[in-house]
């Protein structure tokens, strides 16, 4: 199989295991979560050799205070507090983790980085945990033993030497801790600059710049206790079964207290259908399986915004009938611009919200009868809205309907968008903005004695596009896989390649590593799960969930090597070599991480007194004006948005193409090549496509078939040889798996609106292979 830009056809390593001899399809017809999921979580800790620490672990993950916080993804705890709420995706990320293998100096030794730069992503990680610094040597091409302290003046001179620290960058990957980040952001602004790209930037940016515009908050403004009372809920855009399984339990509840559940998706994934309640002893036993959906629609990829604005057209249709159909005292006392919205809405014809969406009227007023029934409804929403090119208009569209009937600043309502890692919204709540407000920056100058640019700085794809241009000659990545996450592959290499200096902070060997600049550390680190022992005693880190709750995460499992730092550590370490006079006081603060939290409590809004409330027992919910009706927009007033319907139809021939995540990976993590709830085994280099439009190209299933993207600049980007899968999927829309397919995805290629790259909407056309 070939990934190919333009004519620089070089062949790439694979990302998964190795594919099966004979791969296999059968769609699925089991429930999401029960017994599949044990299967799966058993054979994960035996593969990983945990079979004895892993089950201790997960007994520890996610309790109050005294366990830590599961690095699987952002979907909050259980508010009743201990209750045995996990899932098999969890369990997969933890003994990922915990793994008993290890990637030490003797194995660098045996392997020159061109050897391991042809393995696959798999293999990679298959290695086990790093143990010890390593820097490239480009004599032998060997990664070769560092001390830490001559690992962090390499960086803090190069850092130094730069004309200006403009020239730095500095990407997060959403699960560092609160601490970690309020450091982090403060080494890179002390040092003088706002280049502070994170994975964000690639997945819930339009939503956070919609909300804000929208409602004066960059958050949703539900929580758990709110699913748990609704009418109605919405759930787009979310394979929920893989990538948040734990809200399976709360949609199973929703069930059975007879609320409405919509599942709105071009395809009909596992959440939608039913489970078994995995932390549900007696459903376990009895095989007893729970509805999790009422009702089902899958618009085309990009036809949300379509379908939302028909369900408001029928709302204000219905009003003019019965007025109770939309809260005109809400909508009077709390809004601005409704009556620009009703006009765009009642000037929007049904004729192109058909068209747009993909589904018929009937199929609209369906849902428009469901939200105007409920008294209270939740719209949730995760990537399938996000990573489009009106991802903003689109989110701000939910945001008009909940308005309408005053879904908002009560029990049971309000927009719930699903965060994608563990702490990526505490990251953005810490300072981690390539676009800080000013108030931010005087807090942060007041507090902590620093002079920080005012000047915006660099998100994810303008990084690439500096590095690519030589502006951009340090990379540091805390966290993640750069090299993999990010679009167009083979031109965000190259970036990597043009730099003077990449640093990497990570856990386990990745693509990263072998993608790097003229010089190259890897700096390996703690875990979540792991005990960090400091002067002042073990510490603690808290992160942020999907709902604005703040909690402590202890690890308590000894650290993979005796030579890891924490991550604060190896901020501490690189921010005092980048900086040797400045007068923060680094390694005090790493001594205590509650002094970090002082600091914090001073300078962030919302976390006053954090030392103290983060230690009761859920932790402590960080204020959201927006749910107690206040709204930080510039109006005071919740703004209507009441933007035109972008044209989403795919040109005749070719089709809209959506990157997602398998079953059985975490973002650029794979742990094997099957993806059980859609009915796939042995196989990543896919592509799920109508029947209609595979008979139209002369294609059957598995048949190879070639891609090939067209960007928004005429260029175009293949992939060859990728097999057809027949799949319950609208016509003109095809998905396949990220991060093989992000060298569909151009770089020039991002919203206008949010700057996010269009990873769900790339125009292709697909052939049979010749
Ligand atoms: N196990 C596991 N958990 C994870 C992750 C993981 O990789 N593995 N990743 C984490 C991260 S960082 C994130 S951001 C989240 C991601 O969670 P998801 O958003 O579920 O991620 P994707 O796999 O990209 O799936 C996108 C979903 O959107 C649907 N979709 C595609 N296009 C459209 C569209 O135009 N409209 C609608 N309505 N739906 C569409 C797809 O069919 C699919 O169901 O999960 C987090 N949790
Ligand atoms: N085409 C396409 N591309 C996408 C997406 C898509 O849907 N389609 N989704 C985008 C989204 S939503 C996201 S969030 C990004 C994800 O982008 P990233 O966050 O950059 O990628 P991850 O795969 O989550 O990072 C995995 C690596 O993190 C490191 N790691 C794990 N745990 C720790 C830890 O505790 N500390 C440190 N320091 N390192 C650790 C390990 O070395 C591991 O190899 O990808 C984006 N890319
Ligand atoms: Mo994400």
């Amino acid at each position: 199989m070939n990934a190919s830009h333009e004519d620089q056809g070089r062949p790439e390593p694979r990302v998964g295991p190795a594919p099966a001899e004979e791969p296999s399809f059968h769609p699925y017809h089991h429930p999401a979560a029960g017994w599949g999921a044990a299967k799966s979580v058993t054979r994960v800790l035996t593969r990983e050799r945990a079979l004895v620490d892993g089950p201790r672990a997960i007994m520890r993950m996610n309790h109050e205070n005294t366990g830590f916080d599961c690095p699987g993804c952002a979907w909050p705890d259980d508010t009743k507090g201990l209750h045995l709420d996990i899932c098999e995706n969890g369990i997969k990320h933890v003994t990922w983790e915990m793994t008993r293998k290890r990637v030490g100096r003797e194995f660098f030794a045996d392997h020159t980085v061109t050897e391991l730069a042809g393995w696959s992503d798999f293999a990679l990680e298959d290695q086990g945990r790093l143990t010890e610094p390593m820097v490239y040597d480009p004599e032998s091409d060997h990664y070769v033993p560092i001390a830490w302290h001559d690992a962090f003046e390499l960086a803090g001179r190069i850092l130094r030497e730069l004309d200006d620290p403009n020239q730095a960058s500095f990407y997060t990957s959403g699960r560092l801790g609160n601490e970690a980040t309020f450091l982090y952001q403060l080494f890179a602004r002390e040092l003088g600059t706002n280049n502070l790209p994170d994975c964000s930037n690639m997945c819930h940016e339009a939503s956070g710049r919609a909300l804000q515009a929208s409602l004066g908050t960059g958050k949703g403004t539900v929580d758990l206790q709110d699913w748990e009372t609704t009418d109605a809920l919405f759930i787009m855009g979310v394979n929920a079964a893989s990538n948040a399984p734990r809200m399976l339990t709360a949609l199973a509840e929703a069930y059975h207290r007879g609320a409405q559940i919509v599942h709105i998706n071009p395809l009909v994934e596992a959440a939608a259908t039913r489970t078994i309640v995995p932390h549900d002893f007696m459903d376990m036993a009895l095989m007893k399986t729970t509805r999790t959906s009422t009702l089902n629609l899958q618009p085309r990829i990009g036809g949300d915004m379509a379908l939302l604005r028909g369900m408001a057209k029928a709302v204000l249709e219905e009003a003019r009938r019965d007025p109770k159909a939309v809260d005109q005292e809400f909508i009077d006392r709390y809004t601005a611009g409704f009556d620009e919205y009703r006009a765009v809405c009642e000037a929007t014809t049904w004729e192109e919200i058909e068209r747009q969406s993909g589904l018929d009227r009937a199929d609209v007023l369906k849902a428009a009868r469901v939200y105007g029934d409920a008294d209270r409804s939740i719209v949730s929403w995760c990537l399938g809205v996000s990573q489009h090119e009106h991802g903003v208009d689109t989110v701000r569209e939910i945001v008009n309907l909940l308005l309408l009937r005053g879904n908002l600043g009560r029990e049971g309502a309000g927009p719930s968008p699903v965060r994608g890692h563990s702490n990526v919204q505490g990251n953005r709540t810490c300072g981690i903005d390539h676009r800080p407000t000013e108030e931010f920056l005087d807090r942060l100058a007041e507090v902590c004695k620093i002079d920080p640019p005012h000047e915006h700085g660099l998100d994810t794809v303008a990084t690439i596009h500096a590095m690519h241009r030589g502006d951009v000659k340090v990379f540091v990545g805390m966290g993640g896989n750069f090299a993999l996450a990010a679009p167009d592959t083979p031109y965000t290499y190259e970036a990597l390649r043009r730099c003077e200096l990449t640093v990497q902070v990570s856990t386990k060997l990745n693509r990263s590593h072998l993608v790097h600049g003229r010089r190259a550390l890897i700096l390996p680190c703690l875990g979540r799960t792991e005990k960090d022992h400091q002067r002042g005693g073990v510490q603690s880190t808290s992160v942020e969930d999907s709902m604005s709750m703040v909690h402590l995460s202890v690890g308590m499992k000894r650290p993979a090597s005796p030579h890891l730092l924490s991550e604060p550590a190896v901020i501490a370490g690189l921010a005092r070599a980048a900086l040797p006079g400045s007068d923060t006081p680094w390694e005090w603060y790493v001594e205590d991480y509650d002094r970090i939290r002082d600091t914090m409590a001073q300078t962030l809004d919302g976390f006053e007194d954090c030392n103290r409330r983060v230690r009761l027992p859920l932790g402590f919910r960080i204020r959201q004006p927006a749910r107690e009706l206040v709204f930080l927009t510039p109006s005071g007033r919740a703004e209507f948005s009441a933007a035109p319907l972008p044209d989403v139809v795919p040109a005749p021939g070719t089709l809209a193409l959506g990157t997602m995540r398998s079953h059985d990976q975490w973002n650029t993590t794979i742990y094997s090549d099957d993806d059980r709830y859609r009915g796939v085994k042995g196989l990543r280099t896919l592509v799920f496509m109508n029947e209609d439009d595979m008979r139209e190209r002369g294609v059957r299933e598995f048949d190879p078939v070639d891609i090939t993207s067209t960007a928004k600049d005429g260029s175009h980007r293949h992939l060859d040889g990728y097999l057809a899968i027949p799949y319950d999927i609208p016509r003109g829309c095809a998905a396949g798996y990220m991060p093989e397919m992000n060298v569909l995805c151009a770089i020039g290629d991002y919203s206008t609106q949010s700057d996010q790259p269009l990873m769900k909407h790339v125009k292709v056309t697909i052939t049979r292979s010749a």
